[in-house]
């Protein structure tokens, strides 16, 4: 097989041929080349076709049309390869908020036919560290504001020879050396089976995976879901608050808008209501955000309908029956959910605003196939429960990690969640596998009681799960976060019960109830429950 890759590290660390998923190509969009870059694909294309002056990139402060981007991203790659002795197939890691120049830096490293890892600006030292060492990263690209973690870890990662920040103005950054390059760069003519990104997991659990996906992968993609239950157009303006080291976020607030020639806005902080101020500041028409964000975004919902937002989409975890109403009520929007995994890339089971049912992810998205199955891993009669397995253009490949063999079975990627799927071919989201409670016998899944409490108008957020119980085998523990004006205490935790029972079948109340401030989230906002396994 080609590559152009002289640094054969992200090939040597592919899983074996035989522990990799079966990868389909059935739609006539899916036919690539064999020799393919993305960046000249999302990038260069729209400048080659007469698009440069369209506008491409918005952050508070900057406002790039494709033509600015493509100049950057050239004088970047310029920097890593004159400046930084990078050779196709080192990898870089790219450690920044979500701004302009960490999407220039993005194209800059893929262009020189690099291998981008981003991580989220959250991370700490002891979190890049691992990150450092199992991608044996050579090159960094740092935002000036997150430089003291990555010095720390670097210490101790002598492989890292190389790191340039940006967004300051001091003589040594990158966003001033890159002005002495040409805004010209021939992009690295990678094969479409070369890596070009590497996603770490979000980690619920354990050591972060590393996976790894080609320049078609990132192309296949932006061929599948978008064009089938996104429906954007080149008018549309992007924003959200997924960072761009989750993939989530990447795919939609990056390579979705540009793969149509839209825009897209980038915020560094983008909190609720960041975010909000965000719509309506840059007129954005399409966001990407977690359910917990849109059930705090439910209570301005009148701010929400002045602004000129149209498609809405929820991914991440599950998105609750109770948070699709209450959005649609507010703001008159029906979200669009889609199940996704860092592994598969992006979303493949999803629903547009018109086909979206409650309590339903959706269906399989055009291009992939999903099936759930039993522990043997064979297909299960609609209705059952069991656990969701998929296959399509993307797929899981863990970077030299013997869990590769727990995510992928037959070929197909067993994501770890347990699903329903109807006759219809709706899939309903039941619980992550080992989040599923049982207690006397009977299967409870955590999410199901967590909707029930989500019901009832004193509850903020909550978190439920099973916790070892000598009579039962494990019984059902609530943490709850309370909304503002409610108090803690036993009549509270006595009325939550009730509700319950009355909401859900009654043997699922939460036996314990505790009442916290917070919730513990991952960076991507994913809920802990190991976290509170422990508390
Ligand atoms: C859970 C969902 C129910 C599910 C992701 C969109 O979340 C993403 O990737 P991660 O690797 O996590 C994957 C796991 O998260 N999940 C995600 N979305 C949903 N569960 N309904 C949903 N809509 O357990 C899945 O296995 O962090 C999401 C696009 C790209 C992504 N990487």
């Amino acid at each position: 097989m080609p590559t152009a890759h002289t640094d054969t590290f992200a090939r040597d660390n592919l899983p074996p041929q035989a522990q990799q998923p079966d990868f389909l190509f059935t739609l006539p969009e899916l036919q690539f080349p064999q020799q393919l870059n993305c960046a000249t694909e999302l990038l260069d294309r729209h400048v080659r076709e007469g698009r440069g002056q369209r506008l491409c990139v918005r952050g508070p402060n900057d406002s790039w049309t494709y033509q600015d981007l493509l100049e950057r991203a050239n004088q970047i790659a310029n920097v890593l390869v004159q400046d930084m002795g990078l050779v196709p197939g080192n990898r870089v890691l790219l450690h920044s908020p979500n701004t302009p120049m960490m999407v220039a830096c993005w194209f800059g490293i893929v262009k020189a036919g690099g291998i981008v890892v981003a991580t989220m600006p959250l991370l700490r030292a002891k979190e890049l560290k691992p990150i450092l060492e199992i991608a044996k990263i050579s090159h960094a690209l740092c935002d000036a504001s997150l430089a003291p973690a990555l010095q720390e870890a670097a210490l101790e990662t002598p492989g890292l020879g190389q790191i340039r920040h940006f967004n300051s103005l001091s003589s040594e950054y990158l966003d001033v050396v890159m002005r002495t390059k040409s805004t010209a760069f021939q992009n690295v003519d990678t094969a479409a089976e070369d890596t070009c990104l590497i996603g770490f997991t979000s980690g619920t659990t354990g050591v972060p995976k590393a996976t790894m996906h080609f320049h078609r992968d990132v192309m296949a993609i932006c061929a599948c879901w978008p064009r089938s239950v996104l429906n954007a157009t080149v008018e549309d303006v992007f924003i959200g608050s997924p960072p761009l080291g989750f993939t989530f976020g990447l795919g939609g607030l990056v390579l979705f808008p540009m793969s149509i020639g839209a825009s897209t806005v980038l915020l560094e902080k983008a909190g609720p209501s960041q975010l909000l101020d965000g719509i309506r500041d840059f007129g954005a028409t399409v966001v990407f955000t977690a359910p917990t964000s849109y059930r705090s975004l439910a209570a301005r919902g009148e701010e929400v309908r002045t602004t000129r937002l149209r498609k809405c989409v929820s991914a991440g975890e599950a998105l609750p029956a109770s948070t699709r109403t209450l959005w649609r009520e507010a703001t008159g929007i029906e979200l669009i959910d889609g199940i996704g995994a860092t592994e598969m890339l992006h979303i493949f089971i999803s629903a547009d605003e018109s086909h979206a049912r409650p309590g339903a992810t959706g269906k399989v998205v055009p291009g992939y196939e999903a099936r759930v199955v039993d522990d043997q891993g064979d297909p299960v009669a609609p209705g059952t429960v069991g656990k969701l397995a998929v296959r399509g253009p993307t797929g899981c490949r863990y970077l030299n990690d013997a869990r590769q063999q727990t995510y992928v079975k037959n070929g197909w990627n067993i994501t770890g969640d347990a699903y329903r799927m109807d006759e219809d071919g709706y899939f309903f989201y039941q619980s992550r596998t080992d989040d599923m409670i049982v207690s006397s016998g009977y299967n409870i899944a955590a999410p199901e009681v967590e909707e029930g409490l989500m019901l009832h108008p004193a509850v903020a957020e909550c978190a439920v799960l099973g916790v070892p119980d000598e009579e039962r085998g494990q019984i059902v523990k609530a943490f709850v976060v309370l909304g503002v004006g409610h108090s803690s205490n036993a009549d509270m935790a006595k009325e939550l019960q009730d509700f319950v029972k009355k909401t859900i079948a009654p043997y699922k109340y939460p036996r314990a109830i505790v009442f916290v401030d917070k919730l513990p989230r991952t960076p991507t906002g994913k809920l802990q429950r190991f976290m509170l396994r422990n508390s």
